[in-house]
């Protein structure tokens, strides 16, 4: 008999073996919350809810869940070759895929480098510009530089260059050679902004004040989301990007965004590079896709760092890298028949269009009970409350759950709630998100 989500009666005995990531365990296991079937906008819960699904998953379900293309394609992949080797041997989904994310990339982003999460996808681009800078005789561009309250996934590398005190502090020194540049959220000036802050471009420069303690020739790359996403949804001020730009160009420093969150309509276009019109040296991927059906990350490099690699022997293995499922056959079906389906269904287009009622729902929400700040870009949204006194996140975690027993599924990151429909949400049901919302806040101390 085949075991599946939906038929599986679970004792609370059952629960305890699996060691739940970034989750209360104790807690969850006291009162479980499980979704056991999903299919469009909607879960169902093991108990018979059906709830609106206003986040994607977690960011990642972008053509909505269980579209028959895509599992199609997953499942019937599996029956005709569930693995190849990926050192040394290929097959032919890997290049189709790449050479589809590459055609969707701007500028000279041409070149696809697979791995299976966006915690890989961003330790490949530190080692891609760390080798990179080495090839070309830059080997002292050893440091890298990321920002306060960025979050890049949780290997070594990302916890270094990102910037969550809660997600680094148990874990050593990390990567050393690590500086931050300051976040750019700040309610005083920028409060309640549609799309991108007029103030806080110059934060930009202190990237020159950090080159120059230093020195150019010990960086190697700034690793940035364009939008940072976990953290609560801060949306670049206008100019910020185009000036990192320039400092890291002018500098031989390579720009990395990290688009885990932003690529593949997200933010109505391919990435968020386009919406703001800066072309980065490298992307890093993942979620969106293969809309978070079978796990898959990547990093698209610019021609200029992938052709700087092909200068040796023909015969040399040009990167000491990858994993054994780079490029595993089903996540390339799934990322081949996910992108076929955006494109087929317009979705990145649609999400465009939606944008607007979606920032129009969300700052209905000015005004509401304990918010202090709206902000939006795409279908991505952020509502942040004030605090509970000495207890910082309980109120968040708490509008979080009453919105699950509404049958609303929003992310709490902190006291900041986040919203991500799937880029197929009817405005029906943005209102029903931003209602439930405001329902709950009326009730929650
Ligand atoms: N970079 C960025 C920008 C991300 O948002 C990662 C890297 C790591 O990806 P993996 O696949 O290793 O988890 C992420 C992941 C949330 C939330 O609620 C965000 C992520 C993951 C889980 C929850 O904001 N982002």
């Amino acid at each position: 008999m085949t075991i599946l989500s939906d038929s599986l009666q679970l004792t609370p005995d059952d629960l305890e073996s699996y060691w739940m990531p970034f989750t209360a365990n104790r807690q969850f296991k006291a009162a479980p919350r499980l979704f056991v079937r999903a299919e469009g906008m909607y879960y169902w819960t093991a108990d018979g809810r059906k709830v609106l699904d206003g986040f994607a998953g977690l960011w990642c379900c972008n053509a909505g869940h269980c579209r028959k293309p895509i599992t199609e394609a997953i499942q019937k992949q599996a029956a005709v070759m569930d693995y190849a080797p990926a050192f040394q041997m290929g097959h032919p989904l890997a290049f189709e895929l790449a050479k589809r994310i590459a055609d969707l990339a701007p500028g000279k982003l041409d070149h696809v480098f697979f791995c299976n999460s966006g915690s890989e996808a961003v330790d490949t681009a530190l080692k891609i510009a760390l080798a990179w800078q080495r090839m070309r005789g830059e080997g002292a561009r050893t440091r890298f530089i990321g920002r306060e309250r960025g979050y890049h996934g949780v290997g070594f590398g990302g916890i270094s260059v990102g910037g969550i005190p809660a997600n680094r502090k148990m874990f050593g020194t990390m990567l050393t050679g690590v500086d931050h540049l300051a976040h750019t959220h700040n309610i005083e000036k920028n409060g309640y902004t549609r799309g991108q802050p007029e103030w806080g471009a110059h934060l930009a420069d202190e990237l020159e004040r950090l080159v120059a303690l230093h020195d150019a020739s010990t960086i190697a790359a700034v690793i940035v989301e364009p939008i940072a996403g976990s953290t609560g949804v801060l949306i670049p001020p206008k100019g910020y990007l185009q000036r990192l730009r320039e400092i890291t160009k002018k500098h031989g420093i390579l720009l990395i965004f990290d688009e885990v969150i932003t690529a593949f309509g997200r933010v109505g276009a391919n990435f968020a590079a386009d919406v703001y019109g800066v072309e980065p040296d490298m992307i890093t991927f993942a979620k969106g896709v293969t809309s978070g059906t079978v796990p898959m990350g990547g990093v698209i490099a610019s021609s200029d760092i992938y052709n700087a690699f092909m200068s040796g022997p023909p015969g040399a293995i040009e990167l000491f890298h990858g994993y054994t499922y780079s490029a595993h056959p089903l996540a390339c079906a799934a990322g081949v028949a996910t992108l076929q389906l955006y494109k087929d269904e317009s979705l990145f287009a649609r999400a465009a269009k939606m944008a607007k009622k979606f920032e129009d729902a969300l700052h209905s929400l000015k005004g509401a009970r304990h918010v202090i700040d709206i902000r939006n870009q795409g279908l991505v949204g952020g509502v942040e409350l004030s605090p509970r006194a000495g207890a910082p996140g309980a109120r968040g975690f708490e509008t979080y759950l009453r919105c699950y027993e509404k049958n609303v599924l929003v992310r709490s990151t902190g006291d900041i709630m986040a919203m991500a429909p799937a880029l197929i949400v009817e405005e029906s049901q943005i209102d029903q998100i931003v209602q439930t919302l405001r329902d709950v806040l009326a009730t929650v101390d």
